[in-house]
């Protein structure tokens, strides 16, 4: 039973008992970022941060915080830390493990070609509900029910300061829709935008994400039509393409893009915004898939894109080509400031609203928090599809300090001489994957959920100036040490056992292990020594 809306969810939040509502009076500018950073590390109250990773059912979680009385909003609502713990996760996805979600994904994959009328026949349910992924098109919805042209203000929402160092407010949850001029295809990515006027706000997209290129698209086409783009921007359209000259700054252009953002949508579509799926596949579908109900859209009013017909509240507007203006400092996900960088700007056209819409938000900061939850879904679920492309992978772990990027620790079943590297590599070719600074390759051997039996196993197998492989090429936007921004070094370490045929031909020393006799002697023993 897919939720309706966010209130849908909200309803089933509060039923299953993860959600607090509170009244007390709370200011939108750090205020509730103090309260919900709390909350989120709720989860390491009397334990080390070390010993709480996401993923884990048994680590509670503090729960979802719907704040209803909001300094200088009367009448708003904010909601925040919805995904903030694994129950809330698995409840959002409807699945009591995220693994369920991975193997409907095996399902799919798993499908062989039909061998007669009788396996045809097997795969008309699975076709069937393959047609309740796509999503439809309806004539209004209640994200129509206040529409503003004129008199529309973003001030008019309680939108949050996070961190004292943040260039200002930020809308953090959003789900922002724009077409691929090409193909036609939509593209919903959450990419924060800082607000920098009633009417004005950035457009965070990392340069390697999807809307980024759907942006550059534009320029190309701008390009290719005698209009002039800046040089910072031509070096983004050169850097994908070849032919076409590098061009002067403070040449305008008179392009520009067409954008829509949807705030307080169902829990699959907001997740689906995050997804790192291949660019030409649509989030609405893949949003499809989870709620296992079509997503349904509604047109914008003055932009040419739908939007999630439920959604509490809806921007529209549009990105204007030449202009690039300075986006952050932000507190990111890394646990420091995200540093001013520039980004496009994105100038609203009009609003359109629920009736006493539900504002939906994230804090990002040190880790634990609500999206190192997100992150960990992510990691279950595309474990199957990247076993697709490299098909030894045993197991991954992204541990939630290593904020994603900086750490994926793999096992693999090793079955021929240098694999590990080999593995490196397609994980460093793998869609967002590339960033990931530091790969760990284990023996199928290691369980590469326990950091500790890792780390003991990793450090005692590695001759490090043999197993170590560093690499050149793109890095997370995110990235403060690398060399450049978005460009630098990242590292594979090979933790395997070797093997003679890498040339290692010392001998291999047996792991520690009691006998099974003896284990078994002192368990019937066990009570009678009274050491517990
Ligand atoms: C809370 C949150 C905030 C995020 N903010 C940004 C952001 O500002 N810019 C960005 O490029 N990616 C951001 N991301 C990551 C993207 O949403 C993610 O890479 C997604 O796959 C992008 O979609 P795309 O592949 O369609 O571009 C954020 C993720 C989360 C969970
Ligand atoms: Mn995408």
């Amino acid at each position: 039973m897919a939720y309706d809306d966010l209130r849908d969810w909200i309803a089933a939040l509060d039923r299953a008992g993860e959600l607090k509502k509170i009244r007390t009076e709370v200011d939108p500018i750090l205020e509730i970022a103090e309260i919900t950073d709390r909350v989120s590390k709720k989860i390491t109250w009397g334990q080390p941060p070390s010993a709480v990773r996401p993923g884990e059912a048994r680590q509670p979680g503090g729960p979802a915080l719907l704040f209803q009385n909001i300094k200088g909003h009367p009448g708003a609502q904010v909601l925040i830390n919805q995904f903030g713990s694994a129950r809330r996760m698995n409840l959002g996805l409807e699945v009591d493990k995220l693994d369920q979600v991975a193997d409907r994904i095996r399902q799919f994959m798993d499908v062989k070609s039909p061998q007669g009328f009788l396996d045809k026949v097997k795969m008309l349910p699975m076709l069937a509900e393959m047609g309740k992924f796509f999503p439809k098109t309806v004539s209004t919805g209640p994200c129509k029910e206040v529409i503003r042209r004129d008199n529309f203000s973003l001030d008019y929402f309680p939108i949050l300061q996070c961190w004292p160092k943040d260039a200002g407010r930020f809308i953090t949850l959003p789900c922002v829709v724009t077409r691929d001029p090409k193909t036609g295809k939509r593209n919903v990515g959450m990419y924060r935008m800082q607000v920098y006027d009633p009417h004005t706000t950035g457009m965070h997209w990392q340069r390697q994400k999807v809307g980024a290129e759907h942006y550059r698209e534009q320029l190309r086409a701008a390009a290719n039509v005698g209009v002039r783009v800046p040089a910072r921007a031509a070096v983004d359209i050169m850097a994908r393409s070849s032919g076409g000259s590098v061009l002067a700054d403070g040449d305008r252009p008179t392009g520009k893009m067409e954008v829509a953002v949807a705030i307080g949508t169902d829990p699959a579509i907001t997740f689906s915004a995050i997804v790192p799926a291949p660019p030409d596949v649509e989030e609405y579908l893949i949003a499809g898939f989870l709620r296992q109900k079509p997503v349904e859209l509604v047109k914008c009013e003055t932009v040419d894109l739908e939007v999630p017909a439920t959604a509490e509240i809806i921007l529209e507007g549009h990105v204007n080509l030449e202009e690039l203006r300075t986006e952050g400092p932000f507190g990111d996900h890394t646990g420091y400031y995200s540093l001013e960088d520039l980004y496009p700007v994105f100038h609203l056209t009009c609003i359109t609203h629920r009736k006493d819409p539900i504002y939906s938000t994230t804090i990002v900061g040190k880790p634990p928090m609500e999206d190192g939850w997100m992150g960990k879904a992510v990691e279950r679920i595309f474990l199957p599809l990247m076993r697709l492309t490299i098909p030894e992978i045993v197991d991954i772990n992204l541990p939630v300090e290593g904020v994603f990027h900086n750490l994926m620790i793999v096992s693999i079943r090793k079955s021929y001489p240098g694999q590990a590297r080999k593995v490196m590599n397609a994980v460093w070719s793998l869609g967002q994957a590339m960033f990931t600074k530091c790969i760990l390759v284990v023996d199928e051997d290691v369980n590469v959920q326990d950091i500790g039996e890792v780390t003991l196993k990793v450090l005692n197998h590695i001759d490090p100036e043999r197993d170590i492989q560093f690499m050149l090429g793109p890095v997370d936007s995110l990235d403060h040490a690398s060399r450049l921004p978005n460009y630098g070094s990242k590292m594979g370490i090979d933790a395997t056992r070797k093997w003679s045929s890498e040339g290692f031909t010392r001998p291999w020393p047996d792991e520690i292990l009691m006998d099974e006799k003896t284990k078994a002697l002192v368990d019937r023993k066990w009570k009678e020594l009274g050491i517990e």
